[in-house]
């Protein structure tokens, strides 16, 4: 009997690890979908924002690409913004779409996917629909192989729908790769010498250095070379200590203050980021006058762009390591501890600050919780409150597009599970962010996910008017969200739920939520106060 597309794509994916599905069907994914395995999960999202970045939460949790199916144009037109987070937080998911039938696709019927691999291009590192049916699972191989590699990322592949009951050329060759790319010796005594020749060097440890599992490596080099360390702007996962006492903090997401903070360092080593993420524009130098910069990316892209500095490719926690053997111990003055702006209202009013609710919540929250943090006009101040002391359990969105953080926390949750390691997790939301995937909440209630989703209402887009008080441009419209009932939206979504208006009942609310087998929402009402952006 001659095997179908369909069940050798299957037997791929099991012999891919690949069994867990992030989709939303349609007539165009229902020949794929046909048949469904029973050793194979299909998680079910209700829309496509949500399934892309559910299905990112989980590669990144389980450390594994994941694999998404999405609805012919449609779906990817709403995941694509999430594809693009994705892009940035270099989690590799194989996303793939339904397309119309290759018999009528020359009249473009309903549902035609017109140019199906253009649409999610620059956010995809291959983009291919088989030019024979029969090539469907080794193109899933080479989407695999494409998707894992250094940088990893996104990859897209169309499956017309009338391709997966066509034969097959018997089962696809399974092959492994690299995931990870060792640092040019040369380059990396080069790099060692030249920390070892500096005055005052200081380390930027960014979120490559966390997906590389090098945060001891990072430890033991700053703690060798005894020099302060910075997370870089907008990192999309901590990869340090945050009570170290060499740890000094986020730097600011804008050139001019960036490189005041660095000033007085004669060298800045960059690790798994960007150089730089920046936000808003305020001119000025990148760095500090005769300050010189050396990057460590596995990124060729991102080495390319950087404004100043020499590059080196390499994965983070093996550069660390290269680097740790390389260097002799550093002889600098003692580096002074961060300081945290930590003040709560004496009395308390009536509503409560962001700062009373970070302060509640780094004092009851599990230690090994994962957090995940959507709250745009108090992220400064969360990690003035909230340290995070452990490997792989800090992440935001790297795009800056809001609705990544709530269903990436239902994937986490899920990844947790299906791990074995039940860490709790925890979403600290915006009530404008909230809404962007808010449709998470059904699939985490549906799979009863211990996930603590704490909205933050200040019943506005609070840091766009920051941004316009910044940006002198007055006027802008849409900025308030008052009448957003959060309890009821997560009731109505089957998520236990509660409106919360201060400390004592939020320290009750969160005891309560962690013990729990299900989601829950705690609203709570926060003051709104117009912070400068910088
Ligand atoms: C998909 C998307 N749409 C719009 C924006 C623009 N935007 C940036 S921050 C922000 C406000 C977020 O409000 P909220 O989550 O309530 O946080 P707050 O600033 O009030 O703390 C908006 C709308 C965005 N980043 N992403
Ligand atoms: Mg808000």
């Amino acid at each position: 009997m001659t095997t179908s597309v369909r069940e050798a794509t299957y037997d791929l994916l099991r012999r891919l690890g690949l069994t867990t599905i992030f989709g939303n069907p349609g007539s165009t994914e229902e020949p794929f979908l046909q048949d469904f395995p029973r050793d194979f999960t299909y998680v079910l999202g209700l829309q496509e924002a949500s399934v892309l970045a559910m299905a990112d939460g989980y590669a990144q949790a389980t450390g594994r690409p994941a694999l998404v199916n999405l609805h012919t144009f449609a779906g990817m037109g709403h995941a694509i913004g999430n594809l693009i987070c994705a892009y940035y937080n270099k989690t590799p998911l194989i996303v793939t779409a339904g397309q119309q039938t290759r018999e009528m696709l020359l009249l473009e019927p309903y549902l035609t996917n017109v140019q199906a691999t253009e649409t999610p291009k620059p956010w995809v590192k291959w983009s291919y629909e088989p030019a024979r049916a029969a090539d469907t699972p080794a193109a899933i191989m080479r989407a695999y192989a494409t998707a894992v590699q250094p940088p990893s990322g996104p990859v897209f592949l169309s499956l017309p729908m009338d391709d997966l009951d066509k034969p097959a050329e018997g089962a696809a060759t399974v092959r492994t790769l690299s995931e990870r790319v060792g640092p040019d010796p040369a380059r990396l005594a080069a790099f060692a010498q030249e920390i070892g020749a500096a005055q005052s060097p200081v380390l930027v440890i960014g979120a490559g250095v966390d997906r590389a599992g090098g945060w001891d490596a990072g430890v033991r080099l700053a703690e060798k070379l005894n020099v302060p360390v910075w997370a870089p702007p907008e990192t999309e996962r901590a990869a340090f200590p945050e009570d170290h006492p060499l740890f000094q903090g986020y730097l600011p997401f804008a050139i001019a203050p960036l490189a005041k903070k660095l000033q007085g360092h004669d060298l800045v080593v960059v690790i798994g980021s960007p150089v730089f993420r920046y936000y808003p524009y305020v001119p000025g130098d990148y760095l500090p006058a005769g300050t010189r910069l050396l990057h460590i990316t596995d990124d060729p892209a991102e080495a390319a762009r950087a404004p100043v500095g020499d590059s080196m490719l390499a994965d983070a926690g093996l550069a660390l390591e290269g680097l740790l053997e390389a260097v002799k111990p550093g002889r600098y003055p003692p580096v002074p501890p961060r300081e945290l702006k930590r003040e709560l209202p004496n009395p308390p009013g009536p509503v409560l600050t962001p700062a009373e609710v970070f302060a509640t919540l780094q004092a009851c929250r599990p230690e090994n919780a994962v957090l995940l943090l959507e709250s745009t006009s108090n992220a400064e101040l969360f990690h003035q409150w909230i340290l995070i002391t452990r490997p792989r359990s800090f992440t935001l969105f790297a795009s800056g597009g809001l609705g990544w953080a709530l269903p990436a926390a239902v994937g986490y949750a899920l990844a947790e599970r299906d791990t074995g390691r039940n860490r709790p997790v925890l979403a600290v939301l915006g009530d404008g962010a909230t809404n962007y995937s808010i449709q998470a909440l059904y699939t985490a209630a549906q799979h009863r996910l211990p996930v603590v989703f704490l909205v933050l209402n200040n019943g506005e887009y609070g840091i766009l008017k920051s941004f316009a008080e910044q940006q002198k441009t007055p006027g802008v419209p849409g900025m308030d969200l008052p009448g957003i009932d959060f309890v009821a939206l997560a009731t109505g979504y089957g998520c236990a739920a509660a409106r919360v208006t201060s400390s004592d009942a939020l320290t009750e609310a969160l005891q309560d939520a962690f013990r729990r087998q299900g989601p829950t929402v705690l609203e709570v009402p926060i003051t709104a106060a117009v912070a400068p952006l910088l």
